[in-house]
């Protein structure tokens, strides 16, 4: 069985794929015999002119019309909601960020049980390299659901989560949240996608992606963990 690599992003694929089957099916069966029957039915002189217009109507095919698409309707909206509903239910045992936006960076709570912060990290704006400095990267645990707490400092901005295809807006004066889960290690970008001023293409961030006894490590206040990732070599 293939390894999932993120949520909700395996969700996301998958609904992708059902609706473009969907969409492909629908297109084929009505636009298919739609040019045959332009062909077929087209005027031709001297036929079907002035008094000629008769119609029949069929209620099997009336019937079949309505239902059918009603039914892929009632179907889709299912799924999809389901789909959604798994998306905003955060799983249990999720560990919880709160994470502020200001115009440019990211400031990352990471809160236990209770609540409180037990260690902060502040991303910041860089202009001139997409790198980012150790200390500044925001660390998860792998294979573990992350909660986060959204709001802003200033402006409206949007937490994205790109690995996980999550995302949503950070508003000041109101608390939102999204979650996800990475199942692979490994670095990977965290984006404000909410046109937030000039510094708006600089407001990224990197996730760093550890095992979780790593992330333990570093959040009992471990500062090495750039040497530790080198040694094993992740
Ligand atoms: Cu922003």
């Amino acid at each position: 069985m293939e390894e999932v690599f993120a949520y909700p992003a395996k969700w996301w694929n998958e609904a992708v794929i059902v609706w473009l089957v969907v969409a492909v099916v629908i297109y084929a069966v009505t636009a298919v015999p739609g040019l045959y029957f332009i062909m077929k039915y087209r005027f031709k002189p001297g036929e079907r002119e002035i008094g000629d217009h008769e119609r029949h109507g069929h209620w099997g095919l009336e019937a079949l019309w309505t239902i059918v698409p009603t039914i892929i309707v009632l179907v889709l909206a299912t799924y999809s909601f389901a789909v959604f509903k798994k998306q905003r239910t955060v799983p249990e045992g999720a560990l919880t960020l709160k994470v502020t936006g200001f115009m440019w960076g990211w400031q990352v709570e990471y809160l236990d049980d209770e609540g409180n912060t037990v260690k902060t990290v502040v991303t910041s704006y860089n202009p001139t390299s997409y790198e980012a400095p150790e200390d500044q990267k925001i660390v998860v645990p792998a294979g573990k659901p992350i909660k986060v707490l959204l709001t802003s400092m200033d402006v409206i901005h949007a937490f994205y989560v790109m690995p996980a295809k999550i995302v949503e807006d950070a508003v000041p004066g109101r608390i939102t949240y999204l979650w996800f889960q990475i199942n692979k290690p490994g670095e990977y970008w965290v984006f404000c996608r909410e046109f937030c001023g000039t510094g708006h293409s600089h407001m990224f961030a990197k996730l760093k992606v550890v095992p979780p006894e790593q992330f333990t490590a570093w959040l009992k206040g471990g500062t090495d963990l750039a040497k530790k990732t080198a040694d094993k070599n992740i």
